[in-house]
């Protein structure tokens, strides 16, 4: 019997800040292809099915999201970034530029875009 050894999945809404930016972060750390992305979008099937499964595991639904170790979940991008940091080895404050660049320019615009979109009842999630 082979051991398969245990790929995390994690769960990216297409057009959130918060996901990119921890697409943004694994990526530079190197583990693309340690981890399968599920990119989804508002309201399809995949959204619904891992809705239950962050609501079974007792997390109020939040994206990105990922299932960490066989069964067990988490969500919150910085706690998300600051694991997968931990196990590579770096230090996301001051060796991953591009998640720096990202996170000291774009992000904060699109987080304020997205509320406004908000408080204008258009925004997509
Ligand atoms: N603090 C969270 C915020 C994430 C967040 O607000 N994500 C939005 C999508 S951009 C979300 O989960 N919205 C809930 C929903 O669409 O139901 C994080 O950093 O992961």
């Amino acid at each position: 019997m082979t051991n398969t050894p245990f790929r995390p999945r994690i769960w990216l809404l297409k057009e959130c800040p918060f996901c990119l930016k921890l697409r943004i972060a694994l990526n530079e750390m190197g583990l693309d292809e340690r981890v399968d992305y599920i990119v989804f979008d508002k309201g399809d099937d995949t959204e619904a099915d891992l809705r239950r499964r962050l609501t079974d595991a007792g997390i109020k639904p939040s994206y990105p999201a990922a299932e960490v170790a066989p069964g067990e979940y988490a969500a919150e991008s910085d706690d998300l970034i600051a694991r997968y940091a931990r196990e590579a080895g770096v230090d996301p404050e001051t060796d991953l530029p591009l998640l720096a660049y990202y996170k000291a320019g774009v992000f904060p615009r699109f987080v304020e875009m997205f509320k406004t979109l908000k408080e204008m009842g258009k925004a997509p999630a």
